[in-house]
């Protein structure tokens, strides 16, 4: 997995599936795609509620257009979602979530940029997205659910595994740990353990910014991308437009907070994140490739 440094000293970082996949090569059994530096995720809500595009990206047509411009503007990777994770969001019955989705994962893998990822906490939506196409899981729960676990390790793809505190309904009611980045770390490194021993190829953890978190446990964790990183998976962060960043800068409004969000993920890929989930593909796309020159 990741862990070893490149030439310039920067981490390289790794994924693995047991099926071929747009960016990795084959070994054996095993297709294997390795970067150093940050990856761009661009995110597709197809979900009347989302609290940044809520309802910008519905209609399926919209949902892949916006995907492909996502690709064309430098993502490596489109996280394909259709249940709003935002704080008291309501469960979506599965049914509503799979029609949202599944077309628009089947239109993309009909002629991929790059990767798919299906943004989901149901083991049935997961199964009809990797039917449809989807390359990656992204589990907001962590994999928590062993039917998840099932489902991913089968399709022989990676997982994005999460850590929340409590779920959207309830989680930023009163968010408390005794030591953030201790029990965030420990929590991740069990359920990667988890998805090891269920069988599932490869993750990626992710700190789970906004997730029954306050503002101080946010960048407690950011900083800690390092030691997260040194738990020798590739670390996904997602800061984009969330309510931290309008706590820190005052902007209400979340279309307005692409700034603030390129400031965190900047310093989340300074600090070894291997992936940003983001809106704004372009900016990033070119911030982070700033960053790189700067790094020479
Ligand atoms: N945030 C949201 C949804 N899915 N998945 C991962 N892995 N990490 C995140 O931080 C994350 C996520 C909520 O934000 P959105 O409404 O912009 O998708």
């Amino acid at each position: 997995m990741a862990g070893a440094a490149g030439r310039s000293g920067e981490r390289r970082h790794a994924l693995e599936w047991r099926r071929a996949a747009v960016g990795a090569e084959r070994r054996g059994t095993i297709w294997r795609r390795t970067w150093t530096g940050t990856l761009v995720m661009g995110i597709v809500n197809v979900t009347p509620d989302s609290f940044s595009d809520g309802g910008t990206s519905l209609r399926r047509d919209d949902a892949v257009g916006a995907a492909r411009a996502a690709w064309r503007a430098g993502a490596h990777v489109v996280d394909v979602g259709g249940a709003s994770t935002r704080p008291g969001a309501e469960d979506v019955p599965v049914a509503v979530e799979a029609d949202r989705v599944v077309g628009v994962v089947r239109d993309l893998a009909a002629d991929p940029g790059g990767l798919i990822s299906i943004d989901t906490t149901s083991p049935e939506v997961a199964v009809a997205a990797l039917e449809a196409g989807a390359d990656v899981v992204n589990d907001v729960t962590g994999l928590r659910d062993p039917d998840m676990r099932t489902v991913v390790a089968a399709a022989g793809v990676p997982a994005v595994v999460m850590h929340m505190q409590g779920s959207p309904r309830t989680m930023q009611h009163d968010p408390r740990y005794h030591d953030v980045v201790a029990e965030v770390g420990a929590w991740l490194r069990d359920a990667a353990e988890a998805a090891d021993e269920a069988g599932v190829s490869s993750v990626l953890l992710d700190p789970g910014f906004g997730f029954g978190k306050l503002p101080e446990h946010n960048r407690a964790l950011l900083l800690a991308t390092p030691a997260l990183a040194a738990l020798g998976r590739p670390v996904l962060v997602g800061a984009s437009r969330k309510g931290t960043l309008g706590v820190v800068t005052g902007e209400v409004v979340p279309e307005r907070r692409d700034p603030a969000s390129l400031a965190v993920h900047l310093e989340a890929a300074r600090l070894g994140a291997a992936m940003v989930r983001v809106h704004d593909v372009a900016a990033h796309v070119q911030a982070l490739a700033v960053r790189r020159w700067i790094d020479g």
